[in-house]
Order: structure tokens, then sequence, then C-alpha cells
């Protein structure tokens, strides 16, 4: 087996080269290779520097994933790291693409680092419920300083280069051929000593030395992001170690925090998650050869939140959209709020001036239907009834170029009957964009039962371009997310007659770790939605809420009641409405517990999983999880439901839904697929 390490001597420089696709992760025998080069550079006295680089798309992404939970394999990368920054001769990194996690701490072990301006830096570890392990959490703060350090470890976001140069993580940018630079920096070099080794530098310590309230500050403005997480917390207490510490005593906090972390649950599903998502991307029974279709410009029938939104995503990639409305004040109204959506972001600082105007001169809003004929892909974003979507679709047929992919946005509705009322079935697909469509990273791709593989192909490409987390779902009603939605409202609500309220519920959910529980969320997407809107006909305790305008934060009022600013209190006129259902259905108040709403509505998400699975609506568990996370935020500590399901053991959830069945009435119904699982001992993610 050729080691993916090679090295070669260009005049007195070592050249170490690393091949390992498609990544460069650092796995055991790229550690193998380093620590022979250099040893191959210790022993040749012709040698007077090291340049370590990577070819392929990136420096090295870090340690590699794939490697994690199996037995170690020697050399680790700590080891590694240390080897490198006690060579007696210069080693300089030569970074392009992405030097993330074990890859910065390879970079940081050696003497010099110098990159392309394109390469981005980061230290990704706590999303995968870790901290950098290879001395990251102790060089980092030295060289970089220790806010930038505390925010780049429990962040895990990147920075560029010359953000990198600027706090002195990069010693020089290079404009031109990264290693015939790297090779002459190297020459400049090859005689300075003491070699600058970043664990013994002190200086930017120092700084942060001066700021003692430095980390209290930290953690306060950090609380609400980094709240449930293990991890964060985790690494700001190592690079507290480092502040307080030689290196070789923080080192040693490190190792131990890490190896907290990496035997907690959070690291396992956040590692699982790690490979969830990219495992979605992938249609198993598609040939990886299909050819996505060409897609140069969009239309969106609909100016509405959802088609501004949607829009949105592909102006910001760079794509043209034709936008249709029926009249122009509805066009008017949308194309302005997609501006005035993408000059806040701008006044963040997180695009500027010029490029609100490129992605606004990109966009051409029309009355003109026709106007859509030269797309090559269009996507209702109408009024969620049937008799609208299959109107439209019909024109649609009429006018789309021929191999133009047509699709709906319908977040529950039937694509293959939306698909009937085309000649061309093949060519239409779901495409569920969740709201607000321009900041939800999750799009269902629903896949009609004539729909035509390379629309799929291009669906899931399409995602990856506009910055979407793509899953294929079938065509069932609400197709993956709403789907399992629906046991969890219709139980919280039956709750609410039992005895429960509200805030009750909701805390459950958000101790759980949710963003929000099921009645906060009606009153944010607004309790009016899908509202028959009778009031004379109250069926149940929304119609009775929204009957008296209590249609949500927008109102001031839904399940709970909002101050001017949209704080919520609970309600005594809702209570009332609840009591005077309970009274009319004849239930039975009684006292309910944390542990039965849980049952009752995240056991039965569970279940729903499982039927989704079992009817083939989804490809795989994983998939699932991917949808909660990305679509309604499940807290990614715990995996996804389907995860987190096998985590409590299948059989505890079984024997919870036995224990509410009598309660559930002819709402529920056991998944087979669940109850088989659960007899075998199996799991459903891993
Ligand atoms: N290990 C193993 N496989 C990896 C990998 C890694 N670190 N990173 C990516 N892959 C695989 C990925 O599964 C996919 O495989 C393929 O490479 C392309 O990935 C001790 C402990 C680098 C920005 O967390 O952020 O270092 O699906 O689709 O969009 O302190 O990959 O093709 O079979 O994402 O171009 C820290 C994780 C590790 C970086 C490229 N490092 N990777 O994005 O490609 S922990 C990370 C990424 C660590 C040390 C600690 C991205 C990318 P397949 P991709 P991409």
């Amino acid at each position: 087996m050729t080691s993916p390490i090679s090295t070669h001597k260009h005049g007195s420089t070592l050249i170490v080269t690393s091949n390992n696709p498609p990544v460069n992760a650092l796995g055991a025998a790229v550690r193998q290779g380093l620590v022979a080069a250099i040893e191959q550079a210790t022993g040749d006295d012709a040698i007077h520097s090291v340049v370590i680089t990577c070819a392929g798309q990136t420096f090295f992404a870090g340690a590699d994933i794939t490697e994690f939970g199996k037995p170690p394999v020697m050399p680790w990368l700590p080891e590694v790291v240390d080897i490198i920054e006690n060579c007696p001769k210069p080693v300089i990194a030569a970074i392009h693409g992405t030097a993330l996690g074990g890859g910065l701490e390879v970079a940081l072990g050696c003497h010099y680092r110098v990159a392309v301006p394109s390469a981005k830096f980061g230290v990704p570890e706590v999303k995968l419920g870790l901290l950098p392990g290879a001395g990251g959490t102790q060089r980092l703060p030295r060289v970089a300083g220790v806010p930038k350090a505390l925010e780049m470890v429990t962040g895990g976001g990147m920075i560029g280069a010359a953000e990198a140069a600027s706090i002195g993580l990069v010693d020089r940018l290079i404009e031109g051929d990264l290693v015939q630079h790297a090779v002459a920096f190297a020459n400049e070099v090859k005689d300075i000593r003491p070699l600058p080794k970043s664990s013994e530098r002190d200086d930017k310590l120092a700084e942060a030395r001066a700021n003692p309230a430095i980390f209290a500050d930290f953690r306060k403005a950090n609380a609400r992001k980094m709240k449930g997480f293990e991890a964060p917390e985790l690494n700001i207490q190592a690079v507290e170690a480092a502040l307080a510490k030689p290196y070789a005593e923080g080192v040693l906090d490190e190792r131990r925090l890490f190896m907290q972390l990496m035997s907690g649950s959070q690291a396992r599903a956040q590692q699982y998650f790690f490979f969830a998502e990219r495992k979605a991307s992938k249609i198993d029974d598609i040939p990886a050869y299909t050819k996505p279709r060409d897609i140069r410009r969009v239309g969106v029938i609909g100016a509405g939140t959802m088609g501004g939104g949607i829009s949105m995503n592909f102006l910001s990639a760079g794509i043209p959209v034709t936008i249709v409305e029926m009249a122009q004040d509805a066009l008017d109204r949308g194309t302005g709020t997609m501006r005035k959506n993408y000059e806040a972001t701008a006044a963040k600082g997180r695009m500027t001036a010029d490029q609100v105007e490129q992605a606004m001169g990109a966009l051409t809003p029309t009355l003109d239907f026709s106007a859509l004929a030269d797309c090559d892909l269009i996507i209702e974003a109408v009024f969620e009834t049937m008799e609208i979507k299959k109107d439209i679709f019909g024109k649609l047929d009429k006018i789309a170029k021929p191999g133009a992919i047509l699709a709906s946005n319908t977040s529950y509705l039937n694509v293959d009957e939306i698909a009937a009322a085309t000649s061309r079935p093949q060519d239409v697909v779901g495409l569920h964009f969740f709201s607000p469509a321009n900041v939800m990273k999750l799009l269902e791709v629903v896949r009609g039962a004539r729909t035509e593989s390379d629309v799929l192909v291009t669906a899931m490409a399409l995602a990856k371009r506009i910055k979407k987390v793509a899953v294929v779902a079938g065509v069932c009603h609400g197709f993956i997310g709403n789907r399992m939605l629906m046991p969890r409202q219709v139980e919280a609500t039956k709750l609410l007659l039992e005895g429960a309220t509200p805030d009750q519920i909701d805390r459950v959910h958000v101790e759980f770790g949710m963003p929000m529980g099921p009645f906060q969320m009606a009153d944010l997407a607004g309790v009016d939605i899908g509202w028959h809107r009778d009031p004379t006909r109250i069926e149940n305790i929304r119609d009775a809420l929204a009957a008296e305008g209590r249609w949500g934060q927008k109102k001031s009022a839904g399940f709970y009641d909002y101050d001017e600013k949209r704080r919520p209190s609970p309600s005594p006129r809702v209570q009332e409405i609840i009591d005077d259902f309970r009274t009319r259905e004849g239930v039975q108040k009684r006292d309910i517990t944390d542990q039965e709403i849980i049952e009752r509505t995240l056991y039965t998400m569970v279940n729903e999983g499982a039927k989704i699975l079992e009817e083939g609506m989804a490809q795989r568990a994983s998939d699932i999880d991917v949808v909660w996370v990305y679509g309604y935020g499940w807290p990614v500590y715990r995996g996804g439901p389907m995860h987190w399901a096998d985590g409590e053991g299948l059989d505890k959830i079984v024997a919870g839904l036995k224990n509410q069945e009598q309660r559930m009435g002819s709402d529920f119904s056991f998944s087979q697929l669940l109850l088989d699982t659960a007899a075998s001992g199996g799991k459903f993610t891993r």
C-alpha cells in the first residue's frame, strides 16, 4: 500500500506532500508518513527546511472522522504535531483549501504558515461535539489571541486567509504558485533561530491576562447559542487552561476534556449527524453517473413570503429568476420585501451593497405568465389548495419549454395528483422549502411516482448550489417533516383538554432542546394557518382561538398573550376556552406528567418516522433526522428523532407508547417496523 505521503528534495528544502483524497484527512497512514518525513529531514544534513503541503482540493481538513470509535492506531495526532514542532529545522505549512481541525493543528505545529488568499481556517471540532485535541486549544490562543481562539473553538466557523494573516495565524499570503513560493519562504527563514514554536509563545496570552473577565463575558454573551451543548463549555475550559498553565500542563487538560467529550452521547450524535447530512444527498437507486439537467434560469410563480424567499436562494447563487404574480401591487410588495431582506443582510455586513444590486438585478418581475417559457425550472409557490395548483400546472404544461422541470412548493399535497394535471409527469417534482425559505437550510425533494431520475439528480445538485440540505421524500400527506408533526400536534392538543397547559407542554419541549414547543410554534407560524376562516364553525381549540382573532404573535394573542415586545405570557382567556372544550367533550381533568408529554408527543413522532420508513417515504432513518434537525431545530446534540430513539432504547419507546395507547385511542396505531425492530433489539440508525 503506497503511503499517501511523498517527499522530494528541492534544493535544501524537503517538500512533503499528502495525497489522501477527498480532503486529506489525517488518517493513520498520513500520520505515519508525516513522522517518517520529519525523521528523514532531521537525519539529512543536506536538508535545511521542510515544506508540508497537500495535493487535491485542500490542505488537511482534520482528523479522519471515520476512525473515531475504532481502536487508535499510532502515532496519534498530538504526537505527530509535537514531532513537527520539535523538528530541528524550520517546517513551513503551505496551505490552500480549508485547513480545519487537526489540519489547522498540524499547521500550528509548523514553525511558519503560508497560504493562498482563498484558503480558509477553522477548528470545527465543536460541531462534532469535540474540541481540537492535538494541541489546538493551547496553540491557537498563543498564536491568534484568546478572543479569536474562543470565537473559533466554540463557533466552529472558518476565517479567511486575510483575517488569518492579520491576526498572525498566517505569516505570508502567497500570490501564484503555492509550493514554489513556500520553498522561497523556506530559504528566507532556514537559518533563523530559535525556531518560532507556537507552544512557547506568550505575548498574546499576556494581553488576555490583562482582562480576567474575558471568559465570564464570553460565556454570558454566548449563553443562548451554547445552550444544551456540552462541547462549547469544555472548549472554553481548555482555553482557560492555556492562559493559566504552561503548555505542557494545559495540554493535559485538553486531553482530559477531549476524552470526556469523545466518550459522551452528544459527540456520538453530532458525529453521526455529520455523515447523515452527507448521506442524504445520495439517492440509492439512481446511478451516480446520471447527469443533471442544465438550470440557467428559474421561474417562480407567486411573489408571496414563500415565492420571494425561494427566489432569493437562486438570486444569491447567481441564478437569474423570473417571478410571476397576478397583480402589480402583489408583485411590487413581493420584490420590495426581497430587496428589504437583502438590505437587512447587507446592514449586518453579511453581503455588500453591490451584491444586493447584483441579486436584484438578476430578478425579472412580470405579470406575464408566458414569460416562464424560457425557464429551465419553474417553481409554483401559490395557495396550498389542489384546485389552484392543478390549474397552474395545466397552464404551465402549455407554455413551459420541453425538458423544463416543473416543481411545486407544496408542503402537504399529493405531487402525483399535481403531475397528472400535465402531459409531462416525468418532469414534475416537489420542492418543499421551509419558511423563511431564504433562511432555512432544509429542502424536501418530493419524488413523484413518475418523476424522472435526472430530475431528482438535478434537484439534489441544485440544492447544493443554493446551499440547502436536500432530503428525498415520497408522496404522502406531509412528506417527512410535517407528517411527523401531525401526531405531535394532535396529542399536544388532546393533552390540553386532559389537563396540561400550553406552557407546560412547550416547556417540556424546550427543556428537551427544541427551539420552541408546539404552541409557541403555532403562535409564530400563525394559528390561522389552515383555518377554514368560518368563525361560526368551532370544532376545536384552534378554531376557537382563530374565531376570536387570536392568530398568534402577529395579533399579540394566540395560545399566549404577547406584550409590545412580543414577550409571551399564559392567557386566562385561552385557559377558559380549553376548560369550556373540556366540559363540552366531557373530558376528565387530571395531572399530566412531563414524561407523559414526552411519550405522547416525541415517542409518537418516532412511531410516525418508523411508518415513513416502512412505507418507503424516506430512503433511510438518518434522512428523517436530517429533516428534523434542519427543518424544525431538533437539537443536533441528540442526533435527530430516530438516532435519539435508538439511544433511548426502542423497547422503552414501545413500552411508553403502550402506556399511552388507551389515551391516544384511534388517533394512534403502532408501526410494525418499530415493534419488530424493538423486539429484535435492533436500531434505526446504526
Ligand atoms: N474525515 C473523514 N471524511 C471526511 C472528513 C473528515 N474529517 N471531512 C470530509 N470527509 C468526507 C465526507 O464524508 C465526504 O465523503 C467527502 O469527504 C467530501 O466531504 C484531533 C479530532 C472539508 C469543508 O470537521 O467540513 O480534526 O460523502 O461533502 O462540501 O483536533 O468536508 O464523499 O463519501 O463535506 O467539499 C475536524 C469536516 C475533524 C471537517 C469539504 N474537521 N469536513 O466540504 O465536501 S475532527 C472537520 C468538512 C479533528 C482533531 C479533531 C467538509 C470540507 P463522501 P464534503 P465539501
